[in-house]
């Protein structure tokens, strides 16, 4: 399997996340995408190939420019303020308050910031631009005849919304690779999230669509980040209708009951008959992450991989979460083994 990575990953090396009230190193570190790099060629997955640079039109299909623009100017604005520590937004549009875009950078962060706990420092543009070229590149393969490629994103990117940033991700790398097949022809693609978070953003971008099915497999919303999303009667709406499906799973989920949602799913996608599929792949399912509460073990992992090659469509593998640094490359790569079926 042909894997896609940047190493302009590790320019979004923040320092802080405000984590129980605390400041602390952010999980979501560059070393996450280092281990995963080291397993693939440790294993000899494949060729690893550097990503194409797009340009922007690719990202505003999915992403409002103004969106963007913020994103790209955050941290000069920021600084320029004055502010010693990274841009970390405080304050919201809460209920019943305007939805105007203010003027400071205080006011920005906040109206674009879907939690606090992600900060933008120098750098986070420049590596998400590069995790959704390599998300971007990989795509182009499968679209050129590849039957599956892993892009080894990083930043992530499914909490993502069209205009939202937050839980560590600032571009949908999986909606905007899923918009670039049904631009390039697809009638359907299927969207299937397996991170152990719910993927908002992308069920938000493709809430309405008909063209896109997004399945998310996480944690209840009631226990789990990002709490506000994820239930199991949001069906979609309008052309959208019984288009979205989330199977919400409740704290110490193994993979038995983890896996019969899996299957759920799959029998989904096999009626829907997408002519792609795109995984948002995040291993924080994994019984030791540090910041969830499933309890899959590293050869379940290669179990759903066979699982997902079953369904028998082109597959692209998007890199999202998955904690456990000392894990995360055997984690991941062993969904890559066990789909590939060795
Ligand atoms: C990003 B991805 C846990 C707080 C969770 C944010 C988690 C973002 C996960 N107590 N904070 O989906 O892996
Ligand atoms: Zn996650």
């Amino acid at each position: 399997m042909l894997t896609v990575f940047s190493d302009k990953h590790a320019l979004h090396d923040a320092k802080t996340e405000l984590y129980g009230g605390e400041l602390v190193p952010p999980f979501e570190c560059p070393v996450r995408a280092e281990h995963i790099l080291q397993r693939v060629n440790e294993v000899g997955l494949g060729d690893v190939i550097t990503p194409h640079q797009y340009n922007i039109d690719a990202i505003t299909r999915i992403h409002d420019p103004e969106f963007l623009h913020f994103l790209e100017t955050c941290w000069d604005d920021w600084t320029a303020s004055g502010y010693k520590g990274e841009a970390i937004a405080t304050c919201w549009p809460a209920r019943g308050m305007q939805q105007r875009i203010p003027d400071h950078i205080e006011g920005k962060l906040g109206y674009y910031a879907l939690a606090a706990e992600t900060a933008i420092s120098n750098g986070t543009w420049k590596a998400a631009r590069a995790s959704v070229d390599v998300a971007l590149t990989a795509q182009s393969a499968i679209r050129d005849g590849a039957r599956e490629a892993f892009a080894l994103c990083r930043p992530p990117g499914h909490h993502a919304a069209g205009d939202m940033f937050g839980g560590y991700c600032f571009i949908n790398n999986a909606a905007v690779a899923a918009q670039g097949f049904i631009d390039q022809g697809a009638s359907r693609v299927a969207l299937l999230d397996v991170d152990f978070h719910h993927g908002n953003g992308s069920q938000a971008i493709f809430y309405d669509r008909d063209d896109v099915m997004f399945l998310s497999l996480h944690g209840d919303p009631r226990d789990a980040f990002p709490h506000f999303l994820g239930y199991a009667d949001e069906l979609g709406q309008g052309a959208g209708e019984g288009f979205n499906h989330n199977y919400p799973l409740g704290p110490g989920t193994h993979f038995k009951t983890w896996n019969a949602a899996l299957a759920d799913a799959c029998h989904k996608i096999r009626n829907y008959g997408p002519d792609a599929l795109v995984i948002s792949l995040g291993v924080d399912t994994f019984e030791h992450d540090p910041i969830s509460f499933f309890k899959l073990t590293s050869d379940d992992f290669k179990r759903y991989g066979k699982t997902l090659a079953s369904l028998g469509l082109p597959t692209l593998f998007i890199m999202e979460g998955g904690y456990a640094v000392e894990e995360i490359g055997i984690n991941t790569v062993n969904v890559l083994q066990g789909y590939e079926g060795s």
